[in-house]
């Protein structure tokens, strides 16, 4: 027998549910996005600080089932693909096994399941528990689906896990802790609770060798650049605000929590150096709670050579021409707005974001314009309480704003939001079962609207604004409007608007052959798709 070796692991499940994983069922269907899975990363960084002697090992299969073919095939025999891919990490000389399930989005559920048995089979003694926003908030669901799985932890989980490795009497631990939930204690009506670290410096520069950086795509603006070797960031944890449909504060809380500057510059030079990046993924739930903060560091990266992109829209209310011209300087070109509603009354009392108001949006995206920046909008429609008068509103206001491109999701009833507490309490939920509840699909049915409304809306919106009527094409920056349906193309490669429009735009800059081509391309997906079919001959245009 060889020398007897200690295994943190971690399984990132796929980020879609299966029924979504192949084809696209959705006009927008969501596929594997191929993202560092940043919390996980920032577990294993932070304990491999303490316990620099143990095996580390990050397993995403969002990265294992990367092509078309590996996903069909995983539909189909999942237990079994599962059980062969973490089969790779075990041996025989196996002596402590932690085997930590991340789970933050919805589609992730039913996975915890499959995972945690797979992986019993495989362990007889490791250690399995679970943590991310869908075990946090979905708890008592999730132990439920999950019988091989042995605890949760809530919230964060740097802390609780090194306080659980610290620990001697591993059971008595997991029996005292605030923030673990084990069966036991959900018996007697425990309330789980936060386990914060506070100085997020404690937190070593996030040490990407964990995983397969160069698989990683993970920048999320496609319009300005083609090639882009990106890292994500975070620099702060938490949120003040109270938006009705976001869940962040369930895991991160409201209080924001930073990184110091210093520490930030560190993170940066780290990426810039060791991976080659040139282009700086910001992933901060609202980098711009303290300004002094922000503009010291737009400063800062004024002298490097990268470009920034800020992943979680920008915060409307703070756009005035001094941030805008700072922001530019600071190598940032694609500016997303969280707008959310094109109607006053919704963000004041249905979305608890009183804060926008959308006089301030059209100046914002005025300014942002004329410092030649590219604009998007996200929106979310669908919520109880928004009339039908008002979901018409909005999409006026959407096709109206003057923006390059438009996000519209339908509200989802993400577990931990009040939206989500809302929906149970009414019993607006069309569908059941968290993996339902992905953005894409429609499942709120109110007394104003049904979820196939909602989604005709979303639909006809988007195709309207970001092909039909595309402001870019319309002001002739035929470039720019081609690279993002090119992005689109290849994305979603059912989509006849972008290949059609592509099309278009390929002609208008003296490429005819190219035009012809994408517009067959496009003719072809209508032949095939009675759905796509009615849509294009609603907007009128010729194949
Ligand atoms: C980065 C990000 C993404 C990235 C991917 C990230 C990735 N691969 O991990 C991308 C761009 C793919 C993405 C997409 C989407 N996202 Co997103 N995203 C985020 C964001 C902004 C940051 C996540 C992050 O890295 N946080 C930093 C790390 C440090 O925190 P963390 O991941 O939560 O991990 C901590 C804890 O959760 C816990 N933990 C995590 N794993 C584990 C495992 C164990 C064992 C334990 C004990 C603890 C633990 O400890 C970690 C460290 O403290 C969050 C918001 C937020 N503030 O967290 C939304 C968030 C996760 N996204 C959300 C949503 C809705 C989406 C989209 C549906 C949006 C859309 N409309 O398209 C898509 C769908 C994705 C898909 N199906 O592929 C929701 C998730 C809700 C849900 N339950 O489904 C969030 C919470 C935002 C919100 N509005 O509330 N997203
Ligand atoms: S959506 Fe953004 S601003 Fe609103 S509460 Fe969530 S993290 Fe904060």
């Amino acid at each position: 027998m060889g020398e007897r070796v200690n295994k943190f692991l971690m399984v990132i499940p796929p980020n879609v549910s299966l029924e979504m994983m192949v084809g696209s069922k959705k006009q927008f269907a969501t596929k594997l996005r191929k993202e560092i899975p940043m919390g996980a990363v920032s577990i294993a960084t932070y304990i491999k600080k303490f316990y620099g002697e143990w095996q580390y090992q990050i397993i995403d299969f969002n990265i294992i089932l990367d092509k078309e073919k590996d996903r069909k095939e995983f539909c189909k025999n999942t237990k079994q693909i599962l059980l062969d891919n973490l089969k790779k990490y075990y041996s025989k000389d196996d002596e402590d096994v932690l085997i930590g399930i991340s789970a933050i989005f919805n589609a992730t559920f039913p996975y915890i399941n499959i995972i945690s048995r797979v992986c019993r089979e495989i362990w007889h003694d490791a250690f399995i528990y679970a943590g991310g926003f869908v075990p946090s908030n979905l708890y008592k669901e999730t132990f439920e689906s999950a019988p091989f799985l042995q605890a949760i932890n809530y919230g964060e989980g740097e802390l609780p896990i090194l306080k659980y490795m610290q620990a001697s009497e591993k059971e008595e631990f997991l029996r005292e802790s605030e923030s673990w939930i084990t069966r036991e204690k959900l018996q007697q009506d425990f309330e789980p609770k936060h386990d914060f670290l506070h100085d997020l410096d404690e937190i070593p520069t996030l040490d990407y060798s964990l995983v397969e950086f160069e698989k990683y795509s993970g920048h999320v603006h496609a319009q300005t650049m083609r090639r882009v070797i990106s890292a994500p960031l975070m620099f702060s944890r938490g949120c003040p605000f109270n938006c009705c449909f976001c869940a962040s504060h369930s895991i991160h809380g409201k209080k924001v929590r930073y990184n110091s500057l210093d520490r930030i510059i560190e993170d940066i030079k780290a990426a810039k150096e060791k991976y080659k990046v040139n282009t700086l993924v910001v992933w901060d739930d609202n980098f711009f709670v303290d300004m002094n903060r922000a503009y010291a560091l737009l400063d800062y990266c004024e002298q490097l050579d990268i470009k920034f992109e800020f992943a979680n829209s920008f915060p409307v209310y703070r756009m005035d021409e001094n941030l805008i011209m700072r922001l530019k300087r600071a190598g940032v070109e694609v500016a997303s707005l969280a707008i959310e509603s094109g109607c006053q009354r919704v963000l004041n009392e249905v979305m608890h974001k009183g804060h926008v108001k959308l006089e301030m949006v059209r100046k914002a995206i005025e300014l942002l314009h004329k410092h030649g920046f590219y604009v998007k909008g996200m929106f979310v429609i669908g919520l109880p309480g928004e009339t039908k008068a008002e979901l018409e509103e909005t999409v006026e206001f959407i096709k109206t704003a003057g923006l390059n491109w438009v996000d519209v999701f339908s509200a989802s009833p993400i577990a931990g939001s009040e939206l989500y507490e809302i929906c149970k309490k009414n019993n607006y939920l069309d569908a059941d079962g968290a993996e339902k509840y992905d953005f894409y699909t429609s499942c709120i049915r109110t007394e104003e609207f049904t979820p196939e409304e909602i989604e005709k809306i979303q639909l006809e919106t988007v195709l309207f604004t970001d092909y039909v009527n595309n402001w870019d094409m319309k002001n002739e920056n035929y470039q720019t409007a081609y690279i993002n349906f090119e992005y689109v193309m290849k994305s979603n490669p059912d989509n006849p608007f972008a290949f059609y429009f592509a099309g278009e735009c390929a002609g208008k800059m003296g490429d005819i052959e190219g035009e012809n081509a994408l517009k067959r391309t496009a003719a072809e997906l209508v032949h095939r798709s009675v759905k796509w079919d009615e849509l294009i001959k609603m907007f009128g245009i010729q194949l």
